[in-house]
């Protein structure tokens, strides 16, 4: 996967969240709308520092600790945060360490995703296991605005992070949770973090990569630095050394193997059809069943095309039948579908499209997932190598912590309508074929006037740009039924990319 210049598609479980306040796409309006003081009275444990229900304070007291926020201290970890909180002095002697605190607004805890985070927030973890703000005593405040429910996360730089399972009580501007007192406080429950003591549940230590995982190379990192002193990732127990007593929160018979349980990903559930080998209810897969699918993503192949794409998504086989060919789906963060212009591109990926218009990744069964931050709306853009790209009419809303949006069922679902794309049958439409040469315009150049004429690909067979309806072969089935009259003329209407079409340069 890759790849624009700024953020992926991912399907990595491991992700970063980049930005310093996120804000939710404003599907839905609260009535809610003025911002409101959320006070938080927040309870976590560290294992790490973990002593007889108390946690030890000796960064603080050896004097290690930092003055100001350390999360903007690793950019790979899921915890990044370039905030600016800092103090003149550390406020209170019973300070552990900083922690990050993070909101979310979702509907349920399996919608709290990256892109429902709304507010961040560093403070300190008192060793009683509060979190206060920067004075040291008051509860950490945000200001904010939540229209669904709201959850909480608790980062710390060396432990794996947690988020609330229930939404927190806001109804009267005091929220408190406390995760140390049952699995069940934690999403993921016992996977989310640890009861090391009866009764009492801490976050789990030795993430010392900020990659929401402890495993090896957690273990590398370690001992690359075993022997340091100071205020350091690889100091597990939070005693100011690098040292022996961090060691068995690493060693495989620990907490190796175990991974944040925070929701991290975002999915995307498109559906899309393509005219071309359309045949009245489902695509066909012809290009699969005769192995001329290519393994590797093809929107490589023309630089000159708007899809142009050199991201290195492979396959080592083609996952399964029912695939018809590669996609490439792209992100665009915009505050509106007319201001969605190249420059608002936050993520592309090369994915494969089945008969039935399901957009899915390259491991052939699961959606395509993203961990951008969409800070404006989200609009969808899907492109095909021969045909004319679309892009979502509204913004791509989510739903049950997927963003769904079907382009099939109606002109309005295009962006530009029924010059977008194609009436197939009765409330079925998809992307226009014939645009052999990827330039969002279908015309003679994608006929008669290129260096690669469709005569002269006549009777040829494999994956190419003539063959319009995708049955591996270019011949008149693509030429004379009624896809090319038909479309000469048409253009994308994503915006950056559309022109004025029917130039009169479409004819046979
Ligand atoms: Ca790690
Ligand atoms: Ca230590
Ligand atoms: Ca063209
Ligand atoms: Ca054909």
């Amino acid at each position: 996967m890759k790849a624009t210049p700024k953020n992926t598609i991912q399907h990595a479980v491991v992700t970063v969240v980049l930005a310093m306040v996120l804000i939710v796409p404003m599907t839905t309006i609260s009535v809610n709308a003025e911002p409101t003081d959320i006070h938080l009275g927040l309870t976590v444990m560290l294992e790490g520092s973990f002593d007889c229900g108390v946690m030890t304070t000796d960064l603080n007291t050896l004097g290690y600790l930092p003055l100001q926020q350390p999360y903007d201290s690793n950019p790979d970890a899921v915890w990044y945060y370039t905030g600016i909180e800092s103090v003149t002095a550390i406020p209170n002697a019973d300070v552990v360490d900083w922690v990050l605190v993070e909101l979310r607004d979702a509907a349920s805890p399996a919608c709290a995703t990256p892109t429902t985070t709304i507010s961040r927030q560093a403070g300190f973890l008192l060793n009683d296991g509060s979190i206060v703000g920067l004075d040291g005593t008051s509860d950490l405040t945000f200001t904010t605005t939540i229209t669904h429910d709201l959850y909480v996360v608790v980062y710390h730089r060396n432990h794996l992070g947690v988020m609330s399972a229930l939404s927190l009580d806001k109804s009267t501007g005091i929220c408190t949770y406390d995760f140390t007192v049952s699995e069940d406080r934690a999403y993921g429950g016992s996977t989310g973090q640890k009861e090391i003591i009866p009764g009492t549940w801490v976050m789990f230590a030795a993430d010392v990569t900020g990659d929401g995982q402890v495993n090896n190379p957690d273990k590398f990192l370690w001992y690359q630095y075993a022997g340091c002193s100071g205020y350091h990732a690889c100091d597990i127990n939070l005693d100011g050394q690098v040292n022996n007593p961090d060691k068995p929160s690493i060693e495989d018979y620990w907490n190796f193997g175990r991974g944040s349980q925070i929701p991290q990903e975002t999915t995307l559930g498109l559906k899309v059809y393509l005219q071309g080998p359309f045949d009245d209810t489902e695509m066909t897969t012809q290009l699969n069943s005769q192995g001329f699918l290519p393994l590797k993503q093809p929107f490589d192949s023309n630089s000159e095309a708007l899809w142009y794409y050199t991201g290195p998504e492979y396959v080592s086989s083609i996952p399964r039948t029912d695939i018809v060919d590669w996609v490439l789906v792209e992100l665009r963060d915009a505050p509106e579908a007319a201001l969605a212009l190249p420059s608002t591109i936050v993520a592309q990926e090369a994915a494969f499209l089945l008969n039935d218009g399901t957009v899915i990744g390259t491991d052939g069964s699961s959606n395509l997932k993203f961990t951008q931050t969409i800070t404006n709306q989200l609009f969808v853009c899907i492109y095909h190598r021969n045909h004319v790209g679309v892009m979502s009419a509204t913004h791509v809303s989510l739903s049950d912590g997927v963003f769904s949006y079907d382009f099939t069922h109606s002109a309005g679902k295009a962006y530009g309508g029924d010059v977008a794309h194609i009436k197939l049958k009765a409330a079925t439409w998809g992307m226009f074929a014939c645009d052999s040469n990827g330039d969002g315009q279908v015309n003679n150049k994608d006929n008669i006037d290129e260096p690669s004429l469709f005569n002269e690909n006549l009777g040829l067979s494999g994956y190419l740009p003539h063959d319009w309806n995708l049955d591996g072969q270019v011949n008149n089935f693509d030429k004379l039924d009624v896809r090319w009259p038909q479309n000469a003329g048409k253009g994308t209407q994503i915006p950056g990319y559309s022109k004025i079409t029917g130039n009169g340069d479409n004819t046979l």
